[in-house]
């Protein structure tokens, strides 16, 4: 199930295609990587190789146990990731779990596409209750701002070990929601290259379209999706179209009970209007 590998790219093509990045930093240091895939215009990436939370960055969700910063443990590329470490709390099976998160206004005028891309490791275990990694929110149609409890949103997360995509109206409540569960095990003990499509727009249809993922290149197919509310209903939500994306949340986000203490860890996250892509995976025994 894991994907078909992109084909490969030069070492000096890398180079040239990190240097272009929307946060641009100094040359890579000797035998490391450079950060590929920040080259389509207006992308903007977070490689986390300043050893902390980057600048405009700041802590959103803080609940149960469990910390989040940036710390050289593991990285995907380079030295340094995003690391939610020992989150644990709350009961499987009830609402209330785990959340380190943070969030980053996006610049006016982002568009209302948004393509991402996030290399994920999680450790020891894989999660029943719905983890949220990933979110991008946008104000409702006919208005232009607002705080994060009024914004729309769609997000990437896990749910009962598998991939799951959201659309949600303004949290609280968050509900109803649109879910897409995948079939798909997340993976575990193991880098995996997420990748997802926002589509907001979504040409001349009545609403925005329903998220997309990929993993490790290969689209994930969502053969369950159902409506959450509490209570139950079976009206399904409206998808407001977008205008623009304003703010994003990283991290992890339990929505129930962790039992076990689990680590993940997040490395060259990026997001833009055009589609990102994966780094051909390392070969076995070393660099490609
Ligand atoms: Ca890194």
């Amino acid at each position: 199930m894991r994907a078909r590998r992109r084909s490969w790219v030069p070492p000096l093509m890398l180079v040239l295609l990190g240097v272009s990045c929307a946060h641009p930093r100094p040359a890579t240091q000797a035998g490391e990587r450079p950060a590929p895939g920040c080259e389509p215009p207006g992308t903007l990436c977070w490689d986390f190789e300043e050893g902390r939370i980057p600048a405009g960055w700041t802590p959103y969700r803080d609940e149960f146990s469990g910390t989040l910063r940036v710390d050289d443990t593991r990285a995907y590329r380079g030295r340094y990731a995003l690391h939610a470490r020992a989150l644990a709390g709350g009961t499987e099976g009830s609402q209330g779990g785990p959340k380190k998160t943070l969030r980053f206004e996006l610049p006016a005028g982002f568009g209302p596409v948004l393509w991402g891309r996030v290399y994920v490791y999680t450790s020891p275990a894989r999660p029943m209750s719905h983890a949220g990694l990933f979110n991008a929110r946008y104000p409702r149609p006919g208005r232009t701002g607002g705080a994060m409890d009024t914004l729309d949103w769609y997000e990437v997360a896990t749910y009962r070990q598998r991939y799951m995509a959201i659309w949600h109206p303004p949290e609280p409540p968050g509900f109803p929601e649109w879910v897409r569960l995948s079939d798909t095990p997340l993976v575990l003990g193991d880098w995996a290259c997420l990748e997802w499509l926002f589509d907001g727009a979504n040409g001349t249809q009545p609403e925005a379209a329903e998220p997309r993922v990929w993993l490790d290149g290969t689209e994930l197919q969502w053969p369950e999706t159902f409506v959450f509310s509490e209570p139950p209903t079976q009206q399904r939500p409206v998808r407001e179209k977008v205008t623009d994306f304003t703010v994003l949340e990283a991290g992890v986000f339990l929505y129930q009970g962790l039992p076990v203490p689990t680590d993940w860890w997040l490395d060259d996250l990026a997001v833009g209007p055009r589609r990102i892509g994966c780094e051909p995976r390392p070969r076995a025994g070393g660099a490609p």
